[in-house]
């Protein structure tokens, strides 16, 4: 299933060079899960007849600067002149919301789609396109996630993918709160917009 693309045509390396770096930056299991989430993020896209070569390479990659050093996300913030905020959150936003910088550098990744979908895959955003929907759906119902409620998030998902991202969204606002952890305030500006959307 997933190795029907090279994908080439989006990145500087082929699947298997890619598959190469990610071991070389990861644990095996964040590896495992970033295939899975590429089989998921090609299910998804093929429900929504949505380029699945393009949400494959997006599954693959979200992930691939989870392990990087805190030193690392803070010479790229202060590099790119990033938000300084930023700095008072640590390697659960920065892994995205950063890391796709990194992944453009070391992949040779350039479209914009897929850089955007692995910035926001973490805390969503106030403007997603179809792509960075797919993969923050992807990456919260790959098939070893077994949080309560991950059943409910399949079903509606696989119904309405944009109801699946206003589920997640709640969800996880409910669950930050409830565990006493900061929300980074573009993590809100996504959640206030699902409010606006359906008033
Ligand atoms: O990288 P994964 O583990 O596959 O999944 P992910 O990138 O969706 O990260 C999930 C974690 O990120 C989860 O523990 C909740 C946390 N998170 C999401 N939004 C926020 C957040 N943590 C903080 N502190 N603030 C947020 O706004
Ligand atoms: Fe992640
Ligand atoms: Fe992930």
């Amino acid at each position: 299933m997933n190795e029907r693309y090279d994908y080439k045509k989006y990145s500087d390396f082929d699947r298997n060079q890619i598959i190469n770096k990610l071991k070389n930056n990861l644990t095996d299991s964040r590896f495992e899960h970033c295939l899975r989430v590429e089989s998921e993020a090609i299910r998804i896209a093929i429900n929504n007849n949505y380029d699945s070569e393009l949400a494959g390479l997006a599954g693959l990659v979200h992930d691939y600067a989870k392990q990087m050093s805190d030193d690392k996300f803070k010479q790229y913030i202060r590099e790119y002149r990033l938000d300084e905020n930023l700095l008072n959150y640590g390697n659960e936003i920065w892994h995205g919301y950063v890391g796709y910088l990194i992944i453009q550098q070391e992949l040779g990744i350039n479209d914009s789609r897929i850089l955007n979908a692995v910035r926001y895959h973490t805390i969503g955003s106030s403007h997603m396109e179809k792509l960075s929907k797919i993969i923050f759906m992807a990456d919260y119902i790959e098939p070893n996630r077994n949080f309560p409620g991950v059943e409910n998030a399949r079903k509606i998902t696989n119904s309405s993918l944009d109801e699946g991202v206003i589920f997640q969204i709640k969800n996880t606002m409910i669950y930050l709160v409830e565990n006493g952890n900061k929300i980074y305030p573009r993590a809100l500006d996504a959640y206030n917009r699902i409010v606006d959307l359906n008033n």
